[in-house]
């Protein structure tokens, strides 16, 4: 089994730490993924992160996943809530797909409460800040190394 997870962020990630602190926070993407490549390799694994602001990229890195991650971590942002696209290439792939948002989407504007990719989604992160990355590591890796 490979011991690789994916980290995924769509549109508008690489903004984070620039603007709208009090939504996103004051970390940027490049803090996040440097504590979550920490993270998991103390847990005994490895992560590749890639941010794209286009729905193509981000469905051949999932595409990609097929063989060369155990799991997928993703950040689709507003691709959440209208990409069918991306919910298709989830479902040809087998491995583990944690949602993870950063702001609680339930308690905003009621075009943020659907997300199309929860359908597949193991799991669902929303509101527990930039921290929550790291959140779904230690689950996709607690799910992963279970007998
Ligand atoms: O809460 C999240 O993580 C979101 O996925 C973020 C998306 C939003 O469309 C989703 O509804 C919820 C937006 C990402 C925008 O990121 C920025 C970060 C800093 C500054 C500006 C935008």
């Amino acid at each position: 089994m490979s011991r690789n997870i994916f980290i995924l962020n769509g549109p508008n990630l690489n903004l984070l730490g620039q603007r709208q602190p009090d939504i996103y926070g004051a970390e940027t993407l490049a803090d996040v993924e440097t504590r979550c490549r920490a993270l998991a390799e103390s847990l005994g694994f490895t992560v590749e992160c890639l941010q794209s602001n286009h729905e193509g990229v981000l469905i051949d890195a999932i595409h990609r996943a097929r063989l060369e991650a155990c799991a997928i971590i993703l950040n689709p942002g507003a691709f959440t809530h209208t990409s069918i696209a991306i919910l298709d290439a989830l479902n040809a792939y087998d491995g583990l797909v944690f949602e993870c948002h950063i702001s609680n989407v339930h308690r905003r504007e009621t075009f943020r409460h659907h997300s199309y990719v929860s359908l597949r989604a193991d799991g669902v992160m929303a509101g527990f800040g930039t921290e929550g990355y790291e959140l779904c590591l230690r689950r996709a890796v607690s799910l992963l190394t279970k007998a």
